[in-house]
């Protein structure tokens, strides 16, 4: 099946959220700081929004350029706890819109407020179900944060990601296979994700400018001026190739069990026998490999397809049965009370996963 990956990007997103929480900076330049306290002004700008930009304003440039360039924007300190707040949210709702699957990822947060979406499944492969689908993920994270984000979609990671920057802020973008020539080869090198500025001096100096031009440059040249992984990887990324699949952020293993209730139902007698049976796969599994946990997830897909998690962290590592099924059952009933869709499939999955060390403790005996 043609694979789909969708790839969002919060629009000036810590100025965004600055604006909403306070109606009144509408219509100003607005212009986020990481203040160093040293004295007024003396930091970095963080992000500033679309109006501060015309101004000539850019992330980095130190605060004092900014107040010369708009003395007029309002200057607002960054409050980065709260924005990973508005952000946990954002990639809950991302997250449900993501393929279900039991082995590999679906989804990939890669900063505070961009994430990659497997879409293959969801979507048949069809671009215009990706497109539609895309819409959705707006109009939700529109409706319930009141913030608005740019979509790119395409057959991988690196052609969504910068597809999704084609049209901001509020765009949406999608570039099917039979359009990655048109996208990519007019561009300039440096455009392509992954190449920076050490990158495309060293290809400039070898006439390599635009996209194009790495695509039809002999890749035994590009190998020995780059090694062999990265220079294979110049010219399949020229034509828009690239397999990478979604990683989970922090890289930490879970281990995790899903299945299909027998029927659609928010009815706690037909949903509990189901999670007892996969918590305890998830525990044998962890026993076989000496294996303790400290975060429970348990996940639930209803009957409209769409899947939501809720996590718990216990305050230490263990590897009981017990403490498993309860952590489970809790979070199943939180969700039961607040759902009014019926589940069609539930899972259990364990995470901070740690080798149980040494001998054995006197409980075990
Ligand atoms: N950020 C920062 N310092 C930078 C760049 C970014 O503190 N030099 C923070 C503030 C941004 C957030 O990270 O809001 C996301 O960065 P982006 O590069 O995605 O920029 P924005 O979301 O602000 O704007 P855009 O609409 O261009 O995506
Ligand atoms: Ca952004
Ligand atoms: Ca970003």
């Amino acid at each position: 099946m043609q694979r789909v990956v969708l790839h969002v990007d919060m629009d000036y997103f810590f100025a965004a959220i600055e604006e909403r929480e306070n109606p009144e900076l509408r219509g100003k330049a607005v212009v986020v700081c990481m203040l160093s306290g040293r004295s007024e002004l003396s930091g970095a700008v963080s992000t500033c929004n679309y109006i501060a930009r015309g101004f000539g304003i850019r992330s980095g440039m130190p605060c004092s350029r900014a107040k010369k360039l708009n003395p007029e924007a309002a200057f607002l300190p960054v409050r980065k706890e709260f924005y990973t707040l508005v952000s946990d949210r954002v990639m809950e709702i991302l997250r449900s819109y993501a393929d279900v699957r039991e082995n590999g990822e679906a989804f990939e947060q890669i900063s505070i407020d961009e994430a990659f979406l497997e879409i293959t499944e969801k979507t048949g492969g069809d671009f215009s179900l990706a497109f539609e689908l895309g819409m959705q993920i707006k109009n939700e994270i529109k409706e319930k944060e009141n913030l608005t984000c740019s979509v790119g979609i395409g057959p991988n990671k690196l052609i969504s990601k910068m597809a999704s920057s084609v049209k901001k802020p509020d765009g949406i973008t999608a570039v099917s296979p039979d359009k990655l020539e048109s996208f990519l080869w007019p561009l300039k090198v440096s455009k392509l994700w992954g190449i920076g500025d050490v990158t495309a001096g060293k290809l400039q100096e070898m006439g390599i400018v635009k996209i194009k031009d790495l695509a039809e440059h002999d890749v035994i040249d590009l190998v020995s001026a780059f090694g062999k992984p990265r220079g294979i990887w110049l010219k399949q990324a020229a034509v828009g190739v690239d397999e990478s699949p979604l990683k989970e952020r922090e890289g930490s293993e879970q281990i995790g069990r899903i299945a299909t209730l027998p029927e659609d139902t928010l009815d706690v007698q037909l949903i509990s026998p189901l999670l007892d049976r996969l918590a305890g796969d998830v525990i044998s599994k962890l026993n076989s490999r000496e294996l303790s946990f400290r975060t429970v997830t348990v996940t639930v897909i209803n009957s409209n397809f769409r899947m939501y998690t809720k996590s718990r962290t216990l305050n230490h590592p263990i590897s009981s049965k017990e403490v498993l099924l309860e952590a489970a059952h809790e979070i199943m009933s939180e969700f039961l009370s607040e759902s009014h869709v019926e589940f069609r499939r539930v899972g259990v999955r364990v995470g901070d996963l740690q080798k149980i060390k040494g001998q054995k403790s006197l409980f075990d005996y």
